[in-house]
């Protein structure tokens, strides 16, 4: 299995040539790209092409790790989907202490414990805020974190801040986090009823925008709703630039995925816009992918670019802007190399922090090693055992069809990974510069996920690997 693992990368950055900004240096910690903000922040374009560089994992053999939060003393939090618990990891050792469990979580599917985030002020009050599907909806809860309590019992009762918001076996969105003015905002999925994006009175579908304390937060666009933005199918990923400008990704159906600039008030399109569309009153992606290539969950914000995790489509997007709009393509990194990515948060500066996603139930994904030409066509992300089962049928895929020009050649031996948490953030912008992956060489734990959680049948599980095997390729 691919091993969930913890990164750590860097996102060196230059305006071209030179020997990139940050570089090694240690940045300071809950800092969101304030080291290069200077050389973006005028409108100026990010330069094309970039690099990424993983200085290290950090740890491995986590559980369906989801939501991320560095603590400003140093570890970082983590949170486990399936588990409903909370582990700190040193980030120097990678040893892991469960805090505890988040009471009320109840996992199905794409739900259970989802985002986290740290309390605005969370150096005096030691809170931190959880998204979670429940038993009956999605909600968000603050929970008190107290260190000096023994590991498993440093969390404080759930306290329901907000609930309600719909729940379904996929489409749960589940992204929390602060923005610059200290309000929380969550990104919500449609869970499955595609009709409840559109719907202004459902919290399904949204970009919602809150008080710490829950409640619609002042200034938002429509009167008394914590409605922020709407036509969402299922949104991952949250993240601001320096300028305080929001920028959020999302799931597409079939066809594409997208990342979006957000405006409060305005329409996303789905489900009658899928990616870009003619149509004025919905606001366009400012950049869109085949779901094969991304599906994408959570983005950061760094060196004047956006990094964007891509389940499906296992590899690490650079969209490179200039204001809300992309400067260049978007190019990818870490391609197959640790399977599929869930979450990418700042570490400060040209640093990013990465999390991979590979028990998640999609059962055995397999990481390329290297390209090939397809020869071999085998399958790059999920055997046909696996597609059988989740289907229900027995599938083959000859060579021509499966993989195409990008095939994966996977390595019976070495091409497992779980769930890790890789450091990885050396995202330098020097043109040409080689991705090193070759310090990827992370050891894998051999552990398997479990078993009993395989969707049967769903309608495209966004996430997941290779339900829908398509034909359409990468254009990167
Ligand atoms: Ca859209």
């Amino acid at each position: 299995m691919l091993a969930t693992t913890a990164l750590l990368l860097t996102a060196g950055c230059s305006s071209g040539g030179g020997s990139g900004g940050g570089g090694d240096s240690t940045a300071p910690r809950g800092a969101s790209g304030n080291a290069s903000a200077s050389e973006h922040a005028a409108g100026q374009a990010a330069p094309a092409k970039g690099s990424v560089k993983v200085l290290r994992t950090v740890t491995t053999g986590l559980n369906t790790p989801w939501g991320l939060a560095p603590l400003p003393g140093g570890g970082l939090l983590v949170s486990s989907r399936d588990k409903g618990t909370i582990t700190k990891v040193d980030e120097k050792t990678g040893r892991k202490t469960e805090l505890g469990k988040v009471s009320g979580v109840s996992p199905a599917g794409e739900g259970g414990l989802l985002g986290i985030a740290l309390s605005p002020d969370y150096a005096a009050d030691h809170m931190i805020y959880a998204y979670f599907t429940s038993a009956s909806d999605n909600r968000i809860v603050r929970l008190l974190y107290d260190a000096k309590k023994p590991a498993g019992e440093q969390l404080g009762a759930p306290d329901t801040i907000f609930k309600g918001i719909p729940k379904g076996y996929i489409h749960n969105g589940g992204r929390i986090a602060f923005g610059p003015d200290k309000m929380l905002y969550a990104g919500t999925g449609e869970s499955g009823n595609r009709g409840l994006a559109q719907d202004k009175n459902s919290l399904g579908g949204k970009i919602l925008r809150l008080t710490p304390e829950g409640d619609p937060a002042p200034g938002n666009p429509f009167a008394d709703s914590p409605v922020y933005t709407y036509g969402h199918r299922n949104v991952q990923g949250l993240a601001w630039d320096p300028e305080q400008r929001l920028f959020a990704s999302e799931f597409g159906q079939d066809t594409w995925d997208e990342l979006n600039a957000i405006k409060p008030g305005d329409n996303y399109g789905w489900p009658d816009a899928e990616g870009k569309s003619s149509d004025p009153k919905y606001h366009n992606p400012i950049a869109q992918w085949h779901t094969d290539d991304a599906s994408p969950s959570g983005v950061a914000y760094a060196g004047g670019s956006i990094w964007m995790a891509g389940l499906k489509g296992q590899r690490l997007w650079r969209i490179p802007l200039k204001g809300t709009a992309a400067s260049a393509d978007p190019q990818p990194f870490l391609e197959g190399r640790y399977g599929r990515l869930r979450t990418v948060v700042s570490a400060g500066g040209d640093k990013l922090w990465l999390t991979t996603s590979n028990t998640d139930g999609t059962r055995r994904p397999e990481v390329r090693r290297r390209p090939n030409t397809g020869a071999a066509g085998r399958l790059r992300n999920h055997s046909s055992a696996a597609s059988s089962r989740r289907g229900g049928r027995t599938t083959t895929f000859p060579a021509s069809r499966s993989i195409g020009p990008r095939p994966g050649s996977l390595s019976p031996t070495s091409s497992r990974v779980s769930s890790s948490l890789f450091f990885s953030s050396r995202v330098c912008l020097r043109p040409g510069a080689k991705s090193s992956s070759k310090t990827l060489n992370i050891a894998f734990p051999s552990a398997a996920p479990s078993s009993g959680d395989q969707p049967v049948a769903v309608p495209r599980r966004e996430e997941s690997p290779s339900v829908g095997h398509r034909r359409r390729l990468s254009s990167s």
